[in-house]
């Protein structure tokens, strides 16, 4: 495998460009720059858990675990340390790579680290990679976090930042963004990504890559999800009364390439909507260079595809799971050693 140099410097215009390609040229050249720095038929299995789930004070207009959403979603409180653990059991024994747990907080309280601290080391030592995702991180908590040894911090910037004001007010993306500085300067893996089909814009998916390209690092996970419409959230109400505003298969999988050829080093994650994507669609979205999912039945409060279904439909396309060492942490693990 050849490395493709990675660029920061991405304009709008030339991802503009990206998506503006005939489907099929775009189709081959995230392919070939998925092959020149991935094995094209490993996909990484990630495992998500919900360890404390509703009552959020954040407006996000997707989200069934916001407290303005009439979702019928419970709020529950920070599950048990070793709940979250016997979890964690069973996923690693389902073959997950990595163990990502969400939490349905605006921002941790100093009083939840402790609990958390213990979780990201006991998941740690079964020897599960981690991944949390619990909304705003001070710069001392995201020192807490990395000196107890968490993996990776999931935070998404969730569209352009010009759709981004339309879907959520209680937090800007100037605050996403901070976050995400805090976690990168505690030297914790960055996982940020966003969704598609919320009723944005060909420019909004563009002006979504590009903020997530031109960070000054790319993020080593970007997970692309595709909204899961959930009734009794604003935009999940919105779509059911207008249909059409569901995004197409072919833009989607454009969004996916676009992402593979500006972040070429990334894990690309296939994320919510997988279930109710067909087989075709994922197959084409592995060739545009998705190359990571979600397994188990649950997402966080949303259903997910399930292990059987997964495993039919890698067996079809000749998919294994990932093995061994992603091409970013081997390239770190190349400049530590330098
Ligand atoms: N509360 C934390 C936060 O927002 O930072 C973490 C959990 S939150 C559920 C993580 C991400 O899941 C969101 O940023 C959004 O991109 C995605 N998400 C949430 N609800 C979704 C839905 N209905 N469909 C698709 N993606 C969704
Ligand atoms: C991400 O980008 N997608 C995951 C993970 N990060 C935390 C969450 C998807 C949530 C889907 C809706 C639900 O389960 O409620
Ligand atoms: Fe809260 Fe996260 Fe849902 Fe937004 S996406 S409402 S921050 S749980």
């Amino acid at each position: 495998m050849t490395m493709t140099e990675t660029r920061t410097d991405w304009t709008r215009a030339e991802i503009a460009q990206l998506f503006d390609l005939p489907f099929t040229e775009l189709l081959f050249r995230a392919a070939t720059v998925h092959r020149e720095n991935h094995p094209p038929e490993q996909v990484q299995l990630c495992t998500l858990l919900s360890i404390k789930t509703g009552g959020c004070p954040e407006d996000c207009g997707y989200c069934s675990q916001s407290v303005k959403a009439d979702s019928g979603v419970e709020a529950t409180k920070l599950m048990d340390v070793q709940a979250v653990l016997q979890s964690a059991a069973q996923a690693k024994d389902a073959g997950s790579q990595r163990f990502c747990m969400g939490a349905a907080w605006r921002n941790p309280k100093d009083r939840d680290m402790p609990a958390i601290v213990e979780i990201v080391k006991g998941v740690r030592a079964m020897g599960l990679e981690t991944c949390m995702t619990l909304g705003m991180l001070e710069p001392q908590q995201a020192e807490m976090l990395a000196e107890a040894g968490l993996d990776y911090y999931n935070h998404n910037i969730d569209s352009s930042p010009e759709y981004y004001e339309r879907v959520i007010t209680t937090r800007t993306m100037a605050d996403r963004l901070d976050t995400l500085h805090n976690v990168r300067s505690a030297g914790i893996n960055v996982c940020s990504g966003g969704i598609v089909g919320m009723g944005e814009t060909r420019e909004d998916r563009v002006g979504f890559i590009h903020t997530l390209a031109t960070l000054p690092q790319h993020p080593e996970s970007v997970p692309v999800n595709a909204l899961v419409p959930v009734k009794g959230t604003v935009l999940g109400d919105m779509l059911a009364d207008t249909p059409l505003a569901k995004i197409d298969d072919i833009e989607f999988v454009r969004t996916v390439a676009a992402a593979r050829i500006t972040m070429p080093l990334s894990m690309v994650r296939l994320s919510a909507g997988r279930e109710s994507m067909s087989e075709a669609t994922q197959a084409l979205c592995f060739m545009a260079g998705a190359n990571s999912i979600f397994t188990g039945d649950k997402l966080l409060t949303a259903p997910n595809a399930g292990d059987d279904k997964d495993a039919a439909l890698f067996a079809k396309l000749g998919l294994t799971a990932l093995q061994g060492e992603e091409p970013m942490r081997a390239c770190k693990a190349t400049e530590a050693a330098e």
